[in-house]
């Protein structure tokens, strides 16, 4: 009898590795359990992006090198953009914590994969976000908000301002 054995065992090496892999680029929004391929420090070689389903954690692959978002912060949402305008694509997240919901960039920054920007709780509550080109070509955060009586929601666009963002109360359809 013939003994066909095929291994698996690739399949499960390395927690940061997936074989099925989905090239991301600018302002596409990042689905959990899906892992993405972009070029997060420019160098001409992709890493693989992957919000874990379970945990809601981002991971950020480079080769050996694996960053994997603190835990007190759980990924809503993802998307990729240059938001911060140096040239280099980042994870731009909405976050929430026992604190509440934050806006969150996780990039190549400073010659390593970190957490570029994390902001304080957000009021009004963001419930959603998406990357958009602004007026001037540069990407901006579409941000959803809920409003006080928790009926409606507006929406605000979070742009650059070199050191953080600043909300334009500019409302879009
Ligand atoms: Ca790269
Ligand atoms: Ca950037």
């Amino acid at each position: 009898m013939i003994v066909i054995v095929t291994s698996l065992v690739a399949m499960f090496l390395g927690a940061c590795s997936d074989p099925a892999v989905v090239t991301a680029t600018r302002g596409v929004r990042l689905e959990p359990g899906v892992t993405y391929s972009a070029d997060l420090d420019d160098d001409g070689t992709s890493e693989h992006i992957l919000v874990d389903e379970q945990h809601r954690s981002l991971l950020l692959t480079d080769g050996d090198t694996c960053y994997r978002s603190r835990d007190k912060w759980q990924v809503v949402e993802a998307h990729l953009g240059d938001t911060d305008h140096d040239g280099l694509l980042e994870v731009v997240t909405l976050l929430t914590s026992e604190r509440g919901n934050h806006i969150g960039l996780f990039a190549y920054f400073g010659g390593e994969y970190r957490e570029r920007l994390v902001t304080s709780s957000l009021h009004p509550l963001p419930v959603s976000l998406e990357v958009r080109v602004g007026e001037d070509g540069g990407d901006v955060i579409l941000v959803t908000e809920e409003s006080a009586d928790e009926q409606t929601k507006g929406t605000v666009i979070y742009r650059w301002n070199g050191f953080g963002f600043r909300v334009l109360d500019t409302p879009i359809e």
